[in-house]
């Protein structure tokens, strides 16, 4: 029986999103033109060719543009408005927690639909697809703009970081929701969760790295089991 006043944390991935139909990282849909998602998202490849990186980012923005929140957005977003202590930490950069009605999100990766520049402080909402130039260039200095998320080798935001690492180390109960727990730092949230008391519920429809840390699984797509399983939480089965 769970304690309904517990603090309680979602920590999510790209599987959220997957019915959605936004392509996952390391699923079959993780690769575009056969790159791996994962040789773009850095700052060498960005180095080395700032075209191809953005015609991926301006891919995955067109992508994205077209898809909706899934019911699995939607239950997170409804598990913040009821409960008296929530914290949503995010991987993705989609933006449909917020379109779902998430208040508070934590984006440990950034924004895939805010651009900065890589000269000035220039940094600026921009949901335009496809982007009229490519790559996109600063309106104040003409330099090169940059999608303002967290590539591989990067830091996140240390007051992104320290807020999901107080929120995961005081709660009671964290739900980890279609994520393949290999990204650091985010994959060792579950893990401080638990050491300090938190029960872990893994959504996922395979087995992860989390796997066997985790007290409960839904073993399936969360679309299916979170509103499911929210319904049951709160009737406190
Ligand atoms: C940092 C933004 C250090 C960009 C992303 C140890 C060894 C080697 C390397 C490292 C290491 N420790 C740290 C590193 C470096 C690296 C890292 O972790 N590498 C991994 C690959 C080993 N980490 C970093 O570089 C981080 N920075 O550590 O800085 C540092 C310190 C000081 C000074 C300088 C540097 C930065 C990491 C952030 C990278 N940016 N995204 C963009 O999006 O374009 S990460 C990227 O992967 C996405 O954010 C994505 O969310 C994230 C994680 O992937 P998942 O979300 O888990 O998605 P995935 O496809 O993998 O899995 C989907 C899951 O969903 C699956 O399990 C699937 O079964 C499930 N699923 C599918 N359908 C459903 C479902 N679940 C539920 N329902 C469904 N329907
Ligand atoms: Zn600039």
């Amino acid at each position: 029986m769970l304690d309904l006043t517990a603090p309680v944390v979602v920590l999510t991935g790209a599987g959220v999103s997957a019915e959605s139909g936004v392509p996952t990282f390391r699923g079959t849909g993780g690769l575009w033109r056969d790159y791996r998602a994962t040789d773009l998202a850095t700052p060498q490849a960005f180095r080395r060719d700032p075209r191809l990186v953005w015609e991926f980012y301006d891919w995955r923005r067109d992508v994205i543009a077209a898809c909706e929140p899934n019911p699995a957005h939607h239950t997170i977003a409804l598990m913040e408005q009821t409960l008296p202590d929530f914290t949503l930490i995010t991987q993705n950069v989609d933006g449909l927690h917020q379109r779902a009605g998430s208040q508070n999100v934590l984006t440990l990766h950034g924004d895939i639909w805010i651009v900065r520049c890589t000269t000035c402080d220039y940094r600026s909402q921009d949901h335009r697809v496809p982007l009229p130039e490519i790559p996109p260039r600063c309106p104040r200095c003409e330099s090169l703009l940059r999608p303002d998320v967290v590539w591989f080798g990067e830091t996140l935001d240390a007051d992104v970081l320290q807020r999901a690492w107080t929120a995961a180390s005081r709660a009671g109960l964290m739900l980890v929701v279609g994520t393949s727990a290999l990204v650091q730092p985010a994959a060792s949230l579950p893990l401080l969760a638990q050491e300090n008391g938190a029960m872990l519920i893994e959504v996922n429809p395979d087995e992860t790295p989390l796997s066997p840390y985790a007290n409960q699984h839904l073993r399936g797509p969360a679309g299916e089991l979170l509103p499911d399983w929210w319904g049951r939480f709160q009737a406190g089965k």
